[in-house]
């Protein structure tokens, strides 16, 4: 006889996007009971959940809960929900498709500041033959915040272009063409004379609000700066404050503390700042799905994915 099917719940904050998503995943897991969130039939059959973004709670009605998948790197917005179930094991999406989106968008960003292309369309616009002389890129100090998945790649692709990269991560690393920095005891050796910053590492407790007015401050006076990690990691009035004085030329930021970002916020119209819809590395549904259900299939055969987060350090 049969047993009964596994059974996932799915969540994305858009009842459309949860829909397709189980559709999408109900296909690519044959005899698997796919639902979304909203309209599971019987909470206490549920053991997994993948989701985006969940609602507190939300995950806490399944008793049977084996593991919970998040649908992207970051895990920062399933440790959000206060009343998450502990010790139920997280497995981040993550894989080449994500680490080549990221390192296209960090190649593209950096060589853009790099070439001052924001001057460079200024004085197009004034119709301004404007000759503006930069650095080759081996006299150009970058520094790369996180050196996981992307961080690694990013840093590694920089290196490739020929900048002087250097990369910070929590614990000593070894990264081809990088000088790597670890640690608090590794920080300002990591931001001094940094010209170009990409922050690449997790939400947790220790990074929320890293990018501020101390570190910009230690930094090369006019460096640009790039957040493509968490919109939490920037203290937003420190980043104005620090563009209107000089110690910061420009920014361009992927991700925000509210997203979308609000239609009024003044970054828009920041004539600083370059704003990016949170669309760096962002996986395409059918990629993510076949990475989420092989994950699944393998969680469920073997009891862990290589994979997994670690809840307690936060990423
Ligand atoms: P990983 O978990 O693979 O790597 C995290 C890196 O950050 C590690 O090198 C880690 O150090 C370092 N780190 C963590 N905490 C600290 C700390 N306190 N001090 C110094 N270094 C620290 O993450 P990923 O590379 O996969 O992703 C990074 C983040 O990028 C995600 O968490 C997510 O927020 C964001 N992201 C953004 C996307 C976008 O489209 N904008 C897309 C995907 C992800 P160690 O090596 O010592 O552990
Ligand atoms: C992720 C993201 O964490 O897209 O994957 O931000």
């Amino acid at each position: 006889m049969k047993g009964s099917p596994v059974t996932v719940a799915v969540y994305l904050p858009s009842e459309e996007k949860s829909q397709d998503w189980c559709n999408m995943l109900g296909e690519l897991l044959p005899g698997w009971k796919v639902e979304p969130m909203h309209a599971v039939s019987d909470p206490s059959a549920i053991e997994y959940g993948v989701v985006w973004r969940p609602k507190t709670g939300d995950l806490a009605q399944f008793p049977k809960l084996k593991a919970i998948v998040s649908i992207g790197a970051g895990i920062d917005h399933v440790l959000a929900d206060a009343a998450l179930p502990q010790d139920v094991p997280i497995i981040r999406t993550v894989g080449t498709d994500l680490t080549q989106r990221m390192r296209e968008y960090v190649a593209l960003h950096v060589l853009r500041h790099h070439r001052n292309m924001p001057d460079i369309l200024a004085s197009q616009a004034k119709s301004e033959w404007n000759q503006i002389v930069v650095p080759p890129a081996t006299r150009r100090k970058v520094g790369v915040m996180g050196l996981g998945n992307l961080g690694k790649v990013a840093a590694q692709t920089l290196a490739g272009l020929g900048f002087d990269t250097h990369g910070w991560a929590r614990s000593p690393r070894e990264v081809g063409g990088v000088t790597c920095h670890a640690g608090t005891e590794g920080f300002d050796a990591f931001l001094e004379g940094t010209e170009i910053l990409v922050n690449l590492l997790p939400l947790t407790g220790e990074t929320r609000g890293i990018l501020n007015a101390s570190l910009f401050n230690k930094l090369a006076r006019g460096a640009c700066v790039i957040n493509a990690a968490r919109g939490p990691h920037l203290v937003d009035q420190d980043l104005v404050d620090a563009l209107a004085s000089g110690q910061v030329a420009q920014a361009t930021l992927d991700v925000f503390h509210v997203e979308p970002l609000p239609s009024d916020h003044p970054f828009w119209s920041h004539p600083q700042i370059t704003v990016t819809p949170h669309i760096a590395s962002m996986i395409d549904a059918p990629t993510g799905g076949q990475i989420i259900a092989a994950n699944l299939r393998q969680f469920e055969a073997e009891g862990s994915v290589p994979d997994l987060a670690d809840a307690r350090r936060g990423y």
